[in-house]
This record gives C-alpha cells, structure tokens and sequence, in this order.
C-alpha cells in the first residue's frame, strides 16, 4: 500500500463516505428511491426475464470482449469483420477518428471496469494484469487529448477504483498495489503539456512521446478545440489529483473550465461548437447539446457531484437554463446560433445528443428527457439504430451508426428514475437489434448504413465501456452486482469513479459562489436530482402520458414552422409569408419580399432566382422572416427533389458461407420491379455475356432464372435491362466499371431510364459500385454459386443459415474469408464520373445523387447567404399534422400548378450545385466529427 501527498493516497482502502458529501452522492440516492415510484402503465418484466435478458448481455459482452481478446489483442480495437486487430498505420486512415488509438490496447482498458460491473472478477484479475504487462503509453503517436482522457486515462482510474473496491472484500486482487494509479498518473502528466498555452484550453491533440511542437512531436500547431474537448476533463484528473495527491492535474481542468466559463456568450449563456485555443473567440458559433459540446455540459453537473463544489452546479444551471429556453424544442434538441439563440442553425440533430434525456434526469427534470427519449425511440424504431444524424421530420441525414451507448445510457437513467417497465421493453429492443443487425461471427460490426444494414469493419472501444455496463445494469438488481454502484458516479465514457473522493485531497474545492451566476427563478433549479414526490404526484402513469402523444412523431411528423403559423392564426396576428404561398405574381408578396430583403432575379432561361440581403430588410425581425422564407424556399425545392430520388437498396449474399451477413448497399433503378413496399427478389448470379450486356445475349441459358451482373458503359442501363430480362433473367445487377469506386466515398447513384417508355421492364435492376461488384465476382471466382437477395433493406439471416453456420472450424474459416472479401470495400478513394454516353442521355443527370441530405435546391449556393448556418431554419414542409396543414399543402399545390413562375422545385439541380451542397454537409459533418468524435 502506498500513500502519497499525506491525504488519503493511492486509494489504498476505501473510506466510508463523510456525513457532508451527501450532496455529492444525492444524484445517485435519488435515482434509486424513484425505482419504486412506478406502479402501474406498462406491463411489469418477470425476474425471470430480467435475468435472461441480463444473461444475454453477458453472452454479448463475451463474444465482444472475447473475440477482441482472441483476435485483436494487444491492438487498440478489433475490426469485426476481417477479425483482426486494427493498428494505426498498418491500415488506411480513416483521419481523426484514428487519433484514439494510441497503440495502448484501448479496448482492453477501456473495459477493465465493465468486466466488474459484469461479475466477471476473475477476467478482470486477468485483464489488469495484461494492461501492467503490456501496454507501453510512450509510444511516437499523436492522440486526440479528449480521447486519451476519457478511455485511458477514464478507464485506468475506473479499473483503479473497482480494484481497491475488489481488494478491500478480501478475495480478489489481494496482490494489486496501485499500479493502475501509477499508470494513470503517467499519462496524466503525458498529458499535461497540452495545456501550455496562454488561455489553459488544452491543445487538441499530444504525441505520447515527444507531447507538444517539438519538430519529432508532429503536433501542435492547431488553433481550434472543440468545446467538448476542452471541457471533458475535469472528472478524470479531479480524480487522479484526489487519489494521487498531485493537485496539478484538477488545477489545470478548473483552469480550462473557468476559461470556458468566461467565453460563453453573455446574453444567451451558450457556449459555441468550436473555439480558439490561443484568443478564446468562438470558431463555431453554433450551439447545441450534441457533438461538440456535449459532455462540457455533463461534467460540470457530474463535477458538482463529485466534487461538491458549488460553482459547477450554478454554472450547469445557466447553461441548462438558456439550454430549455433556446435548444430544447420538444420533443427535438435543435442547434442556435449564441448570439441569435432564437435562430436555429441546422435542420438536423446528431446521435450524439442522445445522452441528454440521462443528464436530465440526473438534473432532476423528468418531462422532457421522457419526451426527448421517447422521439429518439421513435427514430430507432423506423431505423433500428440512431443514424448518426436525422432531420427535424426524422429522415435520415447520415446513415451510420458507430454502436454508439448514449441512447441506452438515457434508457438505464430513465428506467432508474421512473421505475416504468417502458424503459426495460426499450432496452430488450435494443440487444435485439444489435443481436439481429449487427452482430458478426466476430464481434460486433457498426453499421455503415442503417436503411440497408450494411456493416463497416470497427468496433469502437466504447462499445465495450458504455454499453455492456448500461444494458447489464438496467435489467440488473441490486444482488446481481458485486458492489454498490450507487456509491460511484459515471465518467461519460460510463467509467466510474468514487463519490467518497469529494472528501478526499478537497484542497480545491470552491465553496463560494461568485456574484456572475444568473438568478433563475425556476424552482425546479434548486434541485439536484428527481423528487419522486413532486414529480409524479399520485400519478402512476406519469411517464406513460407524457409518452403517449409521441407515438407517432415520426410518422407524423409535424414540422416547427407549421406550429408557428397555427401559433399566429391563433393568436391573430398575421402570419409570416410562407414559401409554399408565394406567388410572383402577387404584388403583396412581393412588397413583402423586398420588406424582408429579398429581391427576384428573373434569369434568361426562364427561371426565377431569389437572394436575400438581410441588410437590405426594414427591421432585424423582417431579416429574420427573411432567412426563414429563404430557408423554407430552400427545403420545398429540396422536398420536391428528393421525391423523385430512390432510397439506396440492398444487396445481401445468402448462399454459404456469407448467410447474409453481407450486405452490399445499391443504387436504384428509376425503372424496373420497385423494391420497396417489402418486395425483393432471389437468385443466384450469373454474368451476362456480352458483360456490357449492350446486346442480345449470348448465353441466355446461363442467366435463366438467374440474376444478371453486367457491367455498367456502352449503352443505356434500360437497354441493358432489356437484354437480361429477354434473355429471361430475374433480376439484374449492374457493376460499375470505374475501377475503385465505393459506395464509402461516392454518393448512391441512381439509375435513370432512357427518357422512353420502361413500362416493358418489369424485372428489379440494381447497381453496385465497383468496390462492392468485385465482393460478388470475387465470391463467385470462390465459391461458384452465389445467392443474392435484392431488396430494399437487409433481412434477418434465415434460422437454417444460422444453425449451418455453427459447426465446423473449416466452416469458420470461411465465414471469415467471406468477410473479408466484403471488409475490401471500406476504405478506397472516391472514383467517380459519369460514363459519357450514359449522362449524355440520361435525362437527370442528377442520378449521380446523395441521398437523404438536405440540399439547397432551385437557389443556387451563389445566392444563398454566404455563411451556410446563418440560414438555416428548422420548418420542413410535409407531414400530415393538421386540417390546417392540409389546407395550406393543396392550397399551395393548386396556386403552384396554375402559375408557371413558381416552379422552383420542378427546376433540376445542377450536378455542381448538388455535389457542392452534398460536400457541404459532408464537411460539416466531418468538421463535427473532429471536433470530438
Ligand atoms: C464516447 O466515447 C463518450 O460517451 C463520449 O463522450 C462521446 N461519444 C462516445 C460514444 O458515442
């Protein structure tokens, strides 16, 4: 045992919790009370099934952690589909997502704890006792700071804890002496050089060796952090300055949090996306409570838990105050800009923001995290998973899904709120899904796209961290877990840390809160965690009412912009000028237009432009109007294109060995059996002859019955259609004959007709970019007769494959081969042009199309304002909410059909003007990504 700084060091025992730090522990008390509170609504879960479900967590972390373990290890992750170990450098980059891997066998850390809060002790034994042989953290890598912090750093101190907790019972880890303590202290101050710089916010990323702006360091000269990154810290090194004595650590955090504070913008109390680390301006002046800023949020209320320390709390409490009044629009949680918080600055939400309805409860507000949970449940529902980003009206904006936990996180907290068996039904869908989709005969695969199921080789390690633990705990009693779990508060990557460590080396503690904080006159402000008695007064259907009018949010979805104008007829005052009313002609329109600053430019060719000075407008309110009309204007031109775009389709292999688990996204056919509505079709493959199937077959008894591969040039897809479908084939798949193109890096391409009649074409047609071509002609050149399923979504592998697949070891060997094959289509470079002869015909050549992103349409991005956020407004224009809805769609249809200037979304998109948008998003997203992912 050791001690260190005179306190109570190294955590050598476990102190029993002080008198006083009830406030910290008081989050997690309350949560455990208010699981008695529910006594009716949803059909109450047996023990039994409880347990099995609990028993089929266990099974999953198994064949999680065991193949990671088997096949993957020391490596940082376990790419589930080749089923081998991912090692940076000695695969493709796939850019910032790479920086947390730090060559230190982050899986294996980053489940030490989930290992005892799965009952798996003597794992656990094993499992640290690796991590003090094996891993070496002064490796030459560059890491993301953000991510060693809350995997390595987050998984030392966690796996710590749960060993002195261990050692202290008498039976396990009797040896362990704080070397996990050690470790983390060394990376603590590996860390430390990040934060030299004038404004204490850390540098993004360190190399592990050489830390920061020394030439051999290759890092260093960034000046942005994401605000999440900065502000991320504070549990982990409170925590390793309170266990270890060394206050520098909690020092630095406070400083880059005090920082933070001090930037956010003083009218909205929001914090931006992004800031600069040397001037402290904000880079991303967007706000919101997902990618990028998500945790800062969490770890100042989780830092008042921990700590005790009163300033977290009132700071948390701004922030979740201009937080309810400007991004809270339930059931969404919709991005504003902080200096016009009013104005929103996306139309789409991130996955990420999932974790929000488990933060409130810790907060203690109820209704909304069930409404905001219950909308997202919603998306899952349509999706099986949450795609990494969907619009306000719920379609897919990108189709990812990395397994993320957050989801199941606010799923664990709900449930340990409410009580409400709800919460335990919602948790059995998710192992299902996981099980169903996701599962491989290697781990887990995330998916690269949830409308097609198809899968990318990756596993993050948070997979292992967060999921397993909140999935285990939520169906979890008391006696099932080895430990109190109350007594530990969860870091955001779910590892847990002690609560008595508020009253441990407390030597920075702030006790006095200082005269900046806003007086909020919201009772429920004085709150730190649910009253079960206030908020579920004599109600035991609380939770279930407040569900109920969700039901059906996403499939009646009811656009924000739809709202406000009921809100004004109600209210009487005149209603803003709608998009979808606006006619040319109207001289009252336009007045209005020109009051909101917009003029019309009327283009040679006919069509009509519109673009908005807002400095032109006669009030800052009319600019307003102004943008959401043009935003508004953007989104009907953009709904009206989609409607003519096809969602991607699916290839799956069936045959053995691939049984499925092989999916293949697809473009599809504007012609042709439409594969939607549950239709599908399945054959096995053959290739045409000639391939460019550009004339009458020559083996037409080989494609009999079959589907045709041909390859995509010389002729139009609808001639090719016919040749096959003459020949008597099924069905037909066209392989693209840019060699290197994939649907990882191209937009789907969609197949147009020859601008003739294709009525005559009846069979299913697909198309497949070379990347994923070459997995079925490879499988052939293997395995001779593959079978395909054309449909438009992966189905459930068929119970026989299952049971074929289990077997034998040669059986294994080729499963595994098999996703290999398919893993050789994730990383390649984006290869991608029209065949001439194809676009010159086509009639849109915007087949070449992204789908399912918003796109500004008939206004060209020139015309648009120059800062794309500033534009943007959350009003969509379909839905089926209301009459008065109704009313004003047909009222529009018939206005639009009878004036022939108002034809913005009937115009084609230019293909610039559509990549260009595409790209935009792209890069937002990108941008996001890096902030924090
Ligand atoms: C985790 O690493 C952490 O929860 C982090 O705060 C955000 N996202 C990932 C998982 O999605």
């Amino acid at each position: 045992m050791s001690e260190a700084g005179g306190g109570r060091g190294f955590g050598s025992s476990v102190p029993q919790r002080a008198p006083w730090s009830l406030v910290a522990a008081a989050a997690a008390l309350c949560l455990v009370s208010a699981t008695s509170v529910w006594t009716a609504g949803a059909s109450p879960m047996s023990r039994e099934e409880k347990q099995k479900l609990g028993n089929q967590v266990l099974e999953m972390f198994d064949h999680a952690y065991g193949n990671y373990m088997e096949h993957a290890y020391p490596a940082d992750e376990l790419m589930p589909l080749t089923c081998r170990g991912r090692v940076r450098g000695q695969e493709p980059s796939r850019g910032d997502v790479d920086d947390a891997l730090g060559k230190f066998s982050l899986t294996l850390i980053d489940s030490l704890d989930t290992l005892v809060v799965l009952n798996k002790t003597k794992e656990f034994e094993d499992a640290v006792r690796k991590v003090l042989r094996d891993v070496n953290l002064d490796n030459d890598v560059v890491v993301s700071v953000f991510e060693t912090n809350i995997r390595v750093l987050g998984g030392l101190l966690g796996g710590h804890s749960l060993a002195i907790m261990l050692k202290e019972k008498g039976e396990y880890m009797q040896w362990y002496n704080d070397e996990l303590l050690q470790m983390a202290k060394q990376l603590g101050y590996k860390l430390l050089p990040a934060f030299n710089t004038t404004s204490g916010l850390p540098y993004p990323r360190i190399n592990l060796k050489f830390g920061i702006r020394k030439p051999e360091a290759r890092t260093g000269t960034e000046t942005d952090t994401c605000t999440a990154c900065a502000g991320t810290l504070i549990l982990e090194f409170a925590a390793l300055s309170r266990f270890t004595g060394a206050t520098i650590f909690e020092e630095y955090a406070r400083k880059a949090l005090d920082f933070l504070w001090e930037k956010r913008q003083r009218s909205s109390n929001l914090v931006g996306v992004t800031i600069n680390i040397h001037t402290g301006d904000w880079v991303r002046k967007d706000s919101g409570v997902g990618a990028g800023i998500d945790s800062y949020y969490e770890y100042l209320l989780k830092a008042y838990v921990l700590l005790g320390d009163d300033s977290f709390l009132e700071r948390f409490n701004t922030h979740y105050d201009a937080i309810m009044r400007y991004i809270s629009q339930p059931p969404l949680l919709l991005d504003v800009h902080i200096h016009k918080p009013m104005l929103n600055a996306r139309t789409w939400m991130d996955a990420l923001l999932a974790f929000f309805p488990g933060l409130q409860v810790l907060k203690g507000d109820i209704r909304p995290a069930i409404e905001t949970h219950e909308m997202l449940y919603q998306v899952i529902k349509k999706h099986n998973f949450l795609p990494e980003a969907f619009t306000t009206d719920f379609r897919v904006h990108w189709a990812q899904h990395p397994l993320r936990p957050e989801f199941a996180e606010s799923t664990y907290f709900l449930y340990k709120a409410t009580g409400d068996p709800y919460y335990l039904e919602v948790g059995k869908t998710l192992i299902e899904n996981l099980n169903k989709y996701a599962r491989v005969p290697c781990g887990f695969a995330a998916m690269k796209d949830v409308r097609t199921g198809s899968h990318e080789d990756r596993m993050d390690s948070f997979f292992l961290a967060e999921m397993f633990k909140y999935l285990y705990l939520l169906f979890a009693d008391k006696e099932d877990v080895i430990f109190d779990i109350e007594d530990y508060i969860f870091t955001t990557e779910a590892h847990l840390l002690p609560l008595w460590l508020s009253t441990t080396n407390q030597r920075l503690s702030k006790k006095n809160t200082t005269s900046e904080y806003t007086e909020l006159d919201d009772s429920n402000f004085d709150w730190t965690c649910p009253n079960t008695q206030i908020l579920f007064p004599n109600d035991p259907l609380y939770a279930q009412s407040i569900r109920e009018p969700l039901k059906n949010v996403v499939d009646k979805s009811c656009p924000r912009g739809i709202i406000r104008v009921e809100e004004s007829f109600r209210s009487g005052a005149k209603p803003p000028l709608r998009a979808r009313d606006f006619m040319a002609t109207n001289p009252e329109h336009l007045e209005i237009l020109k009051k909101m600053g917009v003029s019309l430019i009327h283009l040679k060719d006919g069509r009509v432009q519109l673009v908005q000075h807002a400095i032109q407008a006669a009030s800052s309110i009319d600019a307003e109007d102004g943008l959401r009309f043009m935003q508004e204007m953007i989104e009907l031109s953009s709904q009206q294109q989609k409607e003519q775009q096809l969602p991607p389709r699916a290839v799956q292999i069936v045959s053995h060995p691939f049984f499925g688990r092989v999916v293949l996204t697809a473009g599809p056919a504007q012609f042709g059996l439409d594969l939607s509505k549950h239709k599908e079709t399945r054959g096995f493959v053959a290739s045409s002859k000639p391939y460019n199937g550009c004339s009458e077959l020559t083996n037409p008894e080989s494609v009999m019955g079959k589907i045709a591969l041909i390859q995509r040039g010389q002729c139009m897809f609808a001639e090719k259609a016919r040749n096959i479908q003459n020949a008597g084939a099924i069905g037909g798949i066209v392989i693209d004959d840019n060699e290197g193109s994939s649907s990882d890096t191209a937009p789907l391409f969609q197949m147009a007709g020859d601008g003739k009649d294709t009525d005559d074409i009846t069979i299913p047609m697909l198309f497949l970019f070379s990347k994923e071509g070459s997995i079925i002609l490879d499988a052939i050149r293997e395995y001779e007769e593959v079978e395909v399923l054309l449909s438009d979504k992966a189905k459930d592998r068929e119970p026989e494959m299952e049971n074929e697949e289990q077997p034998s070891s040669e059986n294994d060997s080729q499963n595994q081969s098999a996703e290999q094959i398919a893993s050789s289509s994730q990383e390649v470079d984006l290869v991608d042009q029209e065949s001439p002869e194809e676009s010159s015909l086509n009639s849109h050549p915007e087949s070449l199309s992204p789908a399912d992103t918003d796109n500004a349409a008939s206004i060209s991005p020139s015309e648009q304002n120059s800062n794309p956020t500033e534009n943007h407004e959350t009003t969509s224009l379909d839905g089926e909410c209301t009459d008065l809805d109704n009313q004003l769609q047909e009222q529009s249809e018939t206005e639009e059909d009878s004036n022939p200037n108002v034809s913005w979304g009937k115009k084609v998109q230019p293909i610039d003007s559509i990549l260009a948008d595409w790209n935009e998003d792209i890069e937002a997203f990108e941008m996001m990504e890096k902030d924090e992912l």
